[in-house]
């Protein structure tokens, strides 16, 4: 029995306070919550209390915690291996990449093999210098709003300013930016963000255009660069920030436009993959393929780390030819890659994404009935299991409660009164927890894709009883 069990939770949380760096809020605003274990859809706190999880962690725990198929994966993989380097194959990182290129992407398809790290941060790193090393060139278009990472390229591509490892002051107005964070090198697109417009148009005109507007920035900035600059353009379809993505046609127009400008593609799938969306891949919804595809967090439904890329057949080849050192310590470790592959086993036998569609539809109708009877409710938008909810003081005039929305830093009181921080606090009042504080005037909702109707229901009715408070404030 470790000594640690014996340890009570009042010694847990002052080991915790004295010693562990935190993170998101500084140390006088900072609560910790002692969780004992966890389940399903649910984190049992050390008092007992089950919190129903409507974030799935982070967008990442698609199959629920300690789905029991993946467990006894990890638990007979441990009977074997500790550690293993990744210059070594095993029987699990080989069924992995199988299952990943042959099973779920298609052997026929755009895809050529895949590479394990991680985190996703990892991947999009490699994904970035796998870009410019096939185009020998280095400049990387990203967009504003997007979130791709923190370490130095992903965070440069990481276009929200509030999780760009910043430091804001609790009181007052202090910010202080990692110094040359972004590194050069990377530029960003206009967002299309088509309820909050970055350049003040409306898509019910936008919509009839050869091209929509955004497209057109973009191409602009990219002919701007010389597209000869350029290695790659990287995003993230459905925004994980806000659970909102853009009409079908911005994604086919990009794809068309890196196309015919000779740049990749690199798509972020890091939240929306592994069934998140409905399909197994977010791309998959728009008849369009990526050049580079990165993956986290439903790779493996977050029960231990693991992360990956995949590059296309033409990408492959060419990468093949040389000796190519790009080393990461716990890279396709054995144990992790023996939970991967008894995660997308479970989630191929359960049909995940067809049911990420009908939960989706099951909950997509609850939150807009929420909208009816919430006058703090401007939009409700989702795909699969991956919704936000955009909160206004008026949904006429589109006021948002907190003006620079999501260019917002959260410096001192502000941030507690971001609607999405209030909306989180008073769901957790009634055990449940949803995603915000990222940005202020949007929540983000996204369970694990084994959510059952009784559990959505528990999760609107926390939502309907936070809403109504943010009502009484729109005035
Ligand atoms: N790409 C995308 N999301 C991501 C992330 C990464 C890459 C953060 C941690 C998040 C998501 C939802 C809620 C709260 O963290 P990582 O290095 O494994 O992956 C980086 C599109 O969303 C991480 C936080």
């Amino acid at each position: 029995m470790s000594r640690l069990k014996d340890t009570n939770t009042e010694q847990i949380i002052r080991w915790d306070k004295n010693y562990y760096l935190h993170n998101a809020s500084a140390a006088s605003e900072y609560v910790p919550l002692v969780i004992d274990s966890v389940e399903g859809s649910y984190m049992i706190d050390s008092e007992g209390n089950r919190i129903l999880d409507f974030m799935s962690g982070l967008v990442s725990v698609n199959m629920g915690q300690r789905n029991p198929k993946t467990m006894e994966a990890i638990k007979s993989a441990l009977d074997r291996y500790g550690f293993l380097p990744d210059a070594y194959v095993t029987p699990y990182r080989a069924e992995a990449a199988k299952l990943i290129i042959e099973d779920l992407l298609g052997p026929d398809k755009w895809a050529g093999k895949v590479r394990f790290f991680s985190t996703g941060s990892e991947a999009v790193e490699a994904a970035l210098i796998l870009a410019k090393l096939y185009t020998n060139r280095p400049f990387i278009v990203t967009r504003d709003f997007d979130y791709h990472g923190w370490t130095e390229g992903a965070g440069a591509c990481t276009r929200l300013r509030r999780p760009r490892a910043m430091l804001v002051a609790p009181e007052g107005t202090q910010v202080r930016d990692v110094p040359c964070f972004p590194a050069g090198g990377y530029f960003s697109a206009i967002a299309c963000d088509c309820y909050r417009c970055p350049l003040g148009n409306e898509y019910s005109e936008c919509k009839n255009k050869e091209k929509l507007p955004c497209i057109s920035a973009m191409e602009g900035l990219i002919r701007n660069l010389g597209p000869e600059n350029v290695a790659a353009v990287i995003t993230e379809i459905i925004w994980g920030a806000y659970g909102r993505g853009p009409p079908a046609e911005y994604v086919q127009q990009l794809r068309k436009m890196t196309r015919e400008l000779g740049v990749l593609w690199i798509d972020d799938e890091v939240i929306t993959g592994f069934g998140r969306t409905g399909k197994w891949f977010a791309y998959q919804n728009y008849g369009v393929e990526p050049d580079i595809m990165t993956m986290g967090k439903g790779l493996v439904s977050s029960q231990l780390p693991a992360s990956g890329v995949v590059v296309s057949k033409e990408i492959a080849r060419f990468i093949d030819q040389y000796r190519w050192v790009l080393t990461a310590t716990y890279a396709a470790h054995p144990v992790c890659m023996a939970a991967v592959a008894a995660n997308i086993e479970t989630m191929i036998e359960e049909k995940i994404p067809e049911r990420a569609i009908e939960m989706g539809k099951y909950f997509g109708a609850k939150l807009e009935e929420l909208k009816l009877r919430h006058k703090c409710i401007a939009e409700v938008s989702g795909v699969g299991l991956l919704w936000g909810v955009e909160i206004v003081k008026n949904k006429e005039t589109k006021e948002p409660f907190i003006k620079e929305d999501k260019y917002s830093v959260g410096a001192g009181r502000e941030l507690s009164m971001w609607p999405s921080n209030i909306v989180m606090s008073r769901c957790m009042e009634k055990g449940v927890r949803i995603g915000g504080g990222v940005v202020p005037n949007t929540i983000r909702i996204a369970p694990s894709l084994t959510v059952t109707k009784e559990e959505i229901d528990i999760g609107v009715s926390a939502l309907d009883y936070a809403f109504t408070k943010i009502d009484q404030m729109c005035g």
